[in-house]
């Protein structure tokens, strides 16, 4: 097996029952495995809501790290729409040309970095450093601010022990009230600002309102971009020619970006509570339990995609659910999609090739399934492209 290799786990089950099942914290999680069901499932947020206790949807589950409601993300229709319609044109940002320039020089300079080492930890080092440099410039405030984020390490809400840590989360927590306490004194033309200005149902949006999209950005865009970049990092140490094809055909890099997105799956899957005794794939579920729309297990479904398994860089139709899908798709989209473009186009023009000399798999343990989505570490070396 090659190292870049992500196993489907799912497999035997989609074919054969089309759910799977797992336990989280004592409140399963019925997994909708197939890409037909899972998109209907999506679809019918009356039977199956994001509007739960906060945290509940997550699996696992967050209820006891966190008491603010994520938004839009936990609402459901109309009142998501709303919300949406706020913060949708922000974060369509990443599309203009100024922010893909900022994004190219910050990117640029940070391979630059990369092959000046003999090695690189391509986690910390590299994918950490990569995301909150970004996430500057989606929330608009200054470059500095990134040296914050990065001391936080990987993850907000995990550490090395512990897979929820609420001390983790409150840093996160404490650190946005702040943030927004500032920008109320002293407003300016970051995120949080835009926010605190904006209106829901004619009144401005409260302190709890604005966190709640601020912990959705920081949180929600972490480890899935963390995951993409160090998987696709790991691609293309097993796969020169692609980088080669990069070179050559640089349009098909925004289908290779896709490609990756539905491969590497950085977020296995979302959950939805169910509001009513129902059927999912046939299967009974009652009020009040969980299901999860599993969207790593759909974008590897054969009745869906040809050769699930593989990745095919430049694949033409690819309806994939890497992002999620209806309403709820993901919000940061724009922005990961041209993250991973311009790195793709960095490491085409300036990598040879990249040799990775050890690693550590993270495989997230999912009841009857254990799911590799990433690295814990990987230590590589970047080679420079002579031209
Ligand atoms: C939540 C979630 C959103 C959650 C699109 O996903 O991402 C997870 O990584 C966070 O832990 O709180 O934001």
């Amino acid at each position: 097996m090659q190292k870049s290799e992500l196993p489907d786990p799912f497999e035997e089950i989609r074919l054969k029952s089309g759910v799977g099942e797992m336990n989280d914290q004592d409140d399963p999680v019925k997994m909708v495995l197939r890409h037909k069901d899972v998109r209907k499932t999506a679809h019918n947020y009356k039977t199956f809501t994001s509007a739960a206790v906060p945290g509940r949807i997550v699996v696992p589950s967050e209820v006891n790290i966190r008491k603010t409601r994520q938004i839009p993300f936990e609402l459901d229709p109309p009142i998501h729409g709303v919300y949406r319609a706020i913060v949708e044109p922000w974060f369509k940002r990443p599309l203009q040309a100024d922010y893909a320039e900022k994004l190219t020089a910050q990117i640029n300079a940070l391979v630059e970095e990369t092959l000046e080492k003999d090695k690189v930890e391509v986690i910390e080092e590299f994918a950490l450093i990569l995301q909150s440099r970004a996430l500057t410039l989606l929330l608009n405030i200054p470059y500095e601010e990134a040296s914050t984020w990065i001391s936080w390490g990987t993850h907000v809400f995990r550490s090395e022990d512990t897979a929820l840590d609420g001390d983790k989360a409150n840093i996160l927590y404490d650190y946005i009230d702040k943030q927004i306490e500032k920008a109320i004194k002293n407003p300016g033309e970051d995120l949080y600002s835009m926010l605190l200005a904006s209106e829901f149902d004619g009144k401005k949006l409260t302190g709890e309102e604005v966190k709640g999209v601020m912990v959705l950005t920081f949180a929600g865009g972490r480890d899935t971009i963390i995951n993409v970049v160090t998987n696709a990092i790991t691609y293309l140490s097993e796969h020169q020619e692609s980088l080669e094809r990069f070179r050559k055909e640089p349009e098909i890099i925004g289908k290779a970006v896709e490609e990756m997105i539905r491969y590497f799956s950085p977020l296995t899957q979302m959950g939805r509570v169910v509001t009513e005794d129902t059927f999912v794939c046939e299967h009974a579920v009652k009020a009040d339990t969980r299901v999860s729309l599993c969207w790593a297990s759909a974008n590897r479904d054969a009745a869906v995609f040809e050769n699930p398994n593989e990745i095919v860089i430049d694949r033409k139709i690819n309806p994939h659910v890497g992002f999620g899908f209806s309403h709820h798709n993901c919000l940061g989209a724009s922005h990961a999609r041209q993250i991973m473009k311009v790195l793709l186009s960095a490491l085409a023009e300036n990598v040879a090739s990249i040799e990775v000399f050890d690693f550590k798999e993270n495989i997230e343990d999912l009841g009857e399934f254990k799911r590799k989505v990433g690295y814990d570490y990987i230590n590589a070396k970047f080679n420079r492209l002579t031209k």
